[in-house]
């Protein structure tokens, strides 16, 4: 099937030449060489390290960061770019997102100049892989209650806990492990073959398949104490990273969306039943236009949150809109393009239902969507619904 983007309202004429020709080139990655991987490492549930390489030479890993090798390209190109890449898989969105906005921006943001030296330049060019440890086994949406441990004996952190489902946890070179110390939680740097330190795949998803996803195992690890990141006493430290992978996701599930319904539009308008085309019945041109009415909301939040972003002015809240509106919009896109496509739709060969797979676990990291809406209902009344003790 060929891709039409949907640019309903000339969001095109918005954009800088520098951030379409970003655009453009992720476009020509994704449709010429990533998607000709994807749909079977999705089904094989394997993590396409080919493209890894050629990613990095796109200048796509910490794009946004300034220094260190990498690209420092602005917010709108950034957002451009997740968008694209998450047309051909989340999971390829997610790997980025992970390695830049997670696990790069910790160690630019909290990390000494030493740590930033030895590890932005070989993560920016894919040499070397991060994987971002917050989420445990009891403290998925409140990551505040965490329960790993670190001490500090001699010249060394003993770390103890476990982390689960974590991205790219059994590739990562290096993880980025966020622990109790002395009261607060603070982040590590745990390099793969740390004593103490092991890893599981974690098998069996039905979602962003083409993404690794493990469990970390911390047992009287030990590690250097310079490889605490110093500027990141308690949970605001990772919840910044959070904000800066949040952001990615809102662009990047307008890319999922476009997807489905280009091959929904394409499939309306040769699929012929009661000797006519589908596309002709009122129903699906209902469906049609819902999914454009969605996906252009997307596209304007998105060109918004990026001109205040670029500003410096965003808030964490308006990311948590974004983040919360543009995937509930791109699964429930593409769960009409996956009804659109009938009996087709249930097969690999058609990309709308591997979206709407994929697009279920984007609905739930990097805060669920009703945690976002709490999240929301706090910043416009004042009042915390998360429940608990104060
Ligand atoms: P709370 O009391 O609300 O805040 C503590 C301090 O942090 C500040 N803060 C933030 N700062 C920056 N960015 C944010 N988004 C912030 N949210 C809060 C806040 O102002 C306060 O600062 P201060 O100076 O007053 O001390 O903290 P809480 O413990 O009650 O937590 C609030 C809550 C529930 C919203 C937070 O825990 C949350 O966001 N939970 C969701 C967990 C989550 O998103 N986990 C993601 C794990 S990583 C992942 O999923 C990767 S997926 C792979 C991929 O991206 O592809
Ligand atoms: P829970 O927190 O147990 O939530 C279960 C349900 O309860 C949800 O519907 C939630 O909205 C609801 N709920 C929870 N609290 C409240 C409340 N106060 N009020 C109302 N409803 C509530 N984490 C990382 O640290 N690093 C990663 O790289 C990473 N990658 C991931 C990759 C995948 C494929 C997946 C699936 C997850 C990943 N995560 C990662 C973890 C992810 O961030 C968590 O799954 C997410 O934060 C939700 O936590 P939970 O799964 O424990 O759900």
């Amino acid at each position: 099937m060929t891709f039409e983007a949907p640019d309903y309202y000339r969001l095109d004429e918005l954009y800088s030449a520098d951030e379409l020709v970003v655009r453009d080139s992720v476009r020509k990655f994704v449709q010429h060489s990533a998607l000709k991987t994807l749909p079977s490492c999705f089904e094989e549930g394997r993590f396409p390290d080919e493209l890894v390489g050629e990613i990095a030479s796109l200048g796509l890993l910490g794009a946004n960061l300034e220094g260190y090798g990498c690209a420092g390209i602005g917010p709108v190109a950034y957002g451009l770019a997740m968008q694209e890449l998450e047309r051909g898989d989340s999971g390829l969105r997610s790997f980025v997102s992970v390695q830049g906005s997670l696990g790069m921006y910790a160690i630019y943001a909290h990390g000494t100049e030493e740590q930033k030296t030895r590890w932005l330049p070989e993560l920016a060019a894919g040499k070397k892989i991060v994987c971002f440890g917050l989420t445990e086994p009891d403290f998925g949406s409140n990551p505040s209650g965490l329960q790993a441990r670190a001490e500090l004996v001699g010249d060394e952190y003993i770390l103890n806990g476990n982390k689960m489902w974590i991205t790219n946890g059994s590739i990562a070179d290096v993880a980025v492990v966020w622990a109790q110390c002395d009261g607060e939680i603070n982040g590590f740097l745990v390099e793969k073959d740390a004593p103490g330190f092991s890893t599981t795949l974690q098998k069996g998803k039905w979602s962003l398949r083409a993404s690794i996803t493990s469990e970390l195992h911390f047992e009287d690890c030990r590690i250097p104490r310079e490889c605490r990141l110093p500027n990141t006493t308690g949970i605001k430290a990772p919840l910044m990273c959070l904000n800066q992978a949040r952001y990615g996701i809102a662009w990047g599930a307008v890319g999922a969306a476009m997807a489905c319904y280009s091959e929904a539009l394409e499939y309306a308008k040769t699929r012929v039943q009661f000797s006519a085309p589908i596309a002709s019945f009122q129903l699906v041109q209902a469906k049609l236009v819902e999914m454009l009415s969605g996906i252009t909301a997307s596209q304007l939040r998105c060109h918004r949150i990026g001109r205040l972003k670029e500003q410096g002015t965003i808030r964490p809240q308006q990311i948590s809109l974004a983040k919360r509106d543009n995937v509930a919009v791109a699964l429930d896109v593409a769960r009409s393009a996956r009804d659109i496509l009938g009996a087709n739709g249930i097969m690999e060969e058609y990309q709308s239902g591997r979206h709407m797979r994929n697009l279920e676990t984007v609905k739930t990291y990097e805060g669920t969507h009703d945690i976002h809406t709490l999240i929301l209902g706090n910043d416009i009344t004042g009042i915390s619904a998360f429940g608990g003790e104060e």
